[in-house]
């Protein structure tokens, strides 16, 4: 880690020009590491750019810096020519490049100059920088380590608290004694956490709000035998709440909320595919799993996409839950 760490902050200079980018569908760690580090960089250089491959949902505009961020979606030619023209380009919280499409091929061209730190267990080599590590609860917790010994400061300290947050499910999964430690630095760092907390937790719009009692109350399936629990929310529904991009961040997680069950999945149709989330608690690989729905991810928590119709994919869920049955029993 020294090393890499010494490596990365021989690349820092006066007026240096940096790209942060991170992965598609924005969550709160993506943008947590990488305005906490466009935050670290200000001391160097005012030339750092935050790219996300498509927009970030409305909820997580609590970010101190947010309004500098913008998106390949609404810019590709200026999102591109930024990478091709940035000294050094940030790839953070994501492992392997099909997670930044349309962006994929910019970043490859750009190998020489990458710095890519990440906790996710897919991997794939691209940059010449690498600081990984699958053990760390988020790639904030990895950005905190890297910045630590520089003195952080409340805006930048905001942004990795944040990002701990939410990728520990608040404090719940992937702890350990050293996330706690981090999250205390930050605190003591002037990370408002206040700020964070309604950010999350105080800011649903009422169609969110209603939308997640309607999915648990309609929508979610039980399945006992299998110690799994699933939300199939269609096109029609979505219309219906009016939902928007991120509206139904953090829905999966009710599922756990079962006893009993150690599997849950969140499917929510979309124009052309059916988004998928999965969550496991113990043994059973969510990752796995997701694997056969073009997804990946951590042990625990991964994602993935179908391309079936909504009913087709249920089908193809349940064919392959019969196959893990065993697997599951624990
Ligand atoms: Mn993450």
């Amino acid at each position: 880690m020294e090393e890499v760490k010494t490596k990365i902050f021989s690349l820092f200079k006066d007026d240096v020009s940096v790209v942060i980018l991170s992965h598609r569908n924005p969550d709160s760690d993506s943008l947590g590491s990488s305005l906490g580090l466009a935050h670290f960089l200000s001391r160097y250089t005012r030339r750092v750019a935050v790219i996300t491959p498509n927009p970030a949902p409305r909820f997580l505009n609590y970010f101190p810096g947010i309004e500098t961020v913008f998106d390949a979606e609404s810019d590709l030619e200026r999102a591109n020519w930024a990478i091709e023209n940035a000294e050094i380009v940030f790839c953070l919280d994501f492992g392997t490049l099909d997670r930044v499409e349309p962006l994929n091929e910019a970043v490859r061209n750009a190998g020489k100059r990458v710095v890519h730190i990440d906790h996710h267990l897919d991997f794939e080599p691209f940059a010449a920088y690498i600081y990984r590590d699958p053990a760390a609860c988020s790639t904030s917790e990895l950005v905190y380590r890297l910045i630590r010994q520089e003195g952080i400061s409340p805006d930048a300290a905001t942004c990795l608290y944040s990002g701990i947050l939410t990728d520990t499910v608040s404090f719940k999964v992937r702890m350990t004694p050293e996330v706690h430690w981090v999250v205390a630095d930050l605190i003591a760092a002037g990370a408002d956490i206040n700020k964070v907390h309604e950010g999350i937790n105080g800011s649903y719009t009422e169609n969110r709000l209603r939308m997640t009692g309607f999915a648990l109350l309609n929508r979610l399936c039980v399945l006992p035998e299998y110690k799994t629990a699933y939300i199939m929310l269609t096109a029609q529904d979505a219309e219906r709440f009016n939902l928007e991009e991120g509206d139904t961040e953090g829905l999966v997680n009710f599922t756990l909320y079962l006893e009993g069950v150690n599997f849950g999945v969140l499917m929510t149709e979309r124009k052309d595919m059916v988004k998928m989330s999965f969550r496991s608690r113990g043994a059973f690989s969510a990752r796995d799993f997701a694997a056969n729905f073009e997804g990946g991810g951590h042990y625990n928590a991964a994602g993935g996409r179908s391309r079936l119709s909504p009913a087709e994919t249920e089908t193809k869920f349940l064919e392959l839950l019969r196959k893990v049955k065993d697997q599951l029993q624990y």
